[in-house]
């Protein structure tokens, strides 16, 4: 073995362990993995180290809602200088964590026995994507967090295990999750994209940087937002079969996908105050012509004498009228959702470089931001996906 790849193999202890390809060449064509029956599937829990215990998280109670929010806020992702923390609300938390078919079983915390504090979270909801040709019914996993106290303990494979077990006990063997990090092994990366809507607020907390040679008052005019083109109206019950069959043949053109039956885009889609954004454009016959859509998603700002958040709108599915081919309408589609984030008092809209959006990053001054995001399946091969073939947006 070269070294390497020994390196990289001792460098995994856990990941070496799971079916998931140890690298790029471990896939030569998709397909499963490793073929398991519920029968071979262990009844008992893994393993907790003593002192701590499992807890089915009740996301529709405000004390666990409250508890797994504050675990969260004080311990999830953040940029590399520990500035900026994701501050997901609690309101999201429990839409995110219910869509159709969603299992109080798979929103599994760890808590400290003697004081019952919840220490470390994992979740799992249940998806269907297709990918190159074929469907999944799988689980996204996402909200894997551990407190920074016990942080490099090898509990994160013990949750991960965990939340794999509960899942195989119902049938299914396949998952989707995307990570800042480096794993084996990315089915894709995608890179993030920033379009300032307040370019001052964003200079002040150090999230951009002034240009040199460029006065403020010009910064804040080049991010001016003035014109808008279609007439979006926040999306409503009424629009849920039109935005489904929309939404699903604008992202039948990916080569990976998720799949919307009308009940999960009634969950998903419909617009819930601070949580969900969504709008339409109709026809004057009153169909549903374009549909676009993003969520709130704050981070919060250490030791700054004067804001304590930034406000950003991350975009989350959209679909224009000819399904992308006119690049004009999408440009216009997408101008429109930045002037609704910007009245909605958002700071700055977050978006991938994925599917269809680089029709439109340039053009609306979007700036490449500095992160990237990885995609990964379990126990699943797939060929590498390249970033404008993918159609999944996770949370
Ligand atoms: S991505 C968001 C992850 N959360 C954060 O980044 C929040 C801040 N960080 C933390 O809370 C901790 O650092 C975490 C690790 C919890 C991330 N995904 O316990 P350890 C591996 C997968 O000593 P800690 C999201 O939520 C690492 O390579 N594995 O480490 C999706 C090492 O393994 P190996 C990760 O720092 C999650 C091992 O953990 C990640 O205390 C998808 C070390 O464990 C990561 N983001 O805790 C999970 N980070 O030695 C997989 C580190 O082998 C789901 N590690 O390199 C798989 C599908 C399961 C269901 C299957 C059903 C069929």
């Amino acid at each position: 073995m070269q070294s390497k790849e020994k390196k990289e193999k001792e460098a995994h202890k856990f990941w070496n362990t799971q079916p998931v390809p140890q690298n790029e060449s471990d896939v030569q064509e998709d397909g499963v993995i490793e073929h398991k029956e519920v029968s071979d599937i262990k009844q008992e829990p893994y393993k907790l180290p003593s002192d701590f215990e499992w807890y089915l998280v009740d996301i529709n109670n405000e004390k666990d809602r409250t508890d797994v929010y504050t675990l969260l806020s004080q311990n999830y992702v953040e940029d590399s200088d520990a500035v900026f923390r994701f501050d997901y609300s609690p309101e999201f938390l429990q839409w995110a964590l219910q869509p159709p078919g969603w299992k109080q079983d798979w929103h599994l915390g760890v808590r400290v026995a003697s004081n019952k504090k919840i220490v470390a979270f994992i979740s799992g909801i249940p998806a269907n994507l297709s990918v190159h040709e074929s469907k999944l019914h799988l689980v996204e996993i996402n909200f894997l967090c551990v407190h920074k106290k016990l942080r490099s303990k090898r509990l994160a494979p013990v949750l991960i295990k965990e939340i794999t077990r509960r899942v195989n006990l119902t049938g299914i063997f396949q998952a989707v999750y995307t990570a800042g990090v480096n794993l084996p092994t990315p089915i894709s990366i995608c890179r993030y994209f920033h379009r300032p809507l307040n370019p001052k607020k964003l200079c002040e907390v150090g999230f951009s940087q002034l240009p040199h040679n460029t006065t403020m008052a010009s910064h804040i005019k080049k991010y001016k937002l003035d014109v808008s083109f279609l007439n979006l109206q926040p999306m409503q019950e009424g629009d849920v079969s039109q935005v489904t069959a929309l939404l699903n043949e604008f992202l039948s053109q990916f080569e990976f996908h998720q799949v919307f039956s009308e009940e999960e885009v009634r969950h998903m889609m419909l617009p819930i105050k601070d949580v969900v954004f969504s709008y339409v454009a109709k026809d004057e016959n009153d169909n549903v012509t374009d549909f676009t859509a993003f969520y709130s998603l704050p981070s919060s700002i250490a030791r700054n004498p004067k804001h304590t958040h930034i406000h950003a709108a991350y975009l989350f599915y959209y679909a224009p009228k000819g399904l992308g081919k006119d690049q004009t309408r999408s440009r216009h589609l997408m101008n429109d959702t930045l002037i609704l984030a910007k009245q909605a008092n958002f700071d700055v809209v977050n978006c991938l470089g994925l599917s269809h959006n680089q029709q439109f990053l340039d053009e609306l001054k979007f700036g490449k931001g500095d992160g990237y995001l990885h995609y990964y399946l379990y126990n699943y091969r797939c060929k590498t996906i390249q970033p404008e073939q993918m159609g999944l947006v996770m949370l």
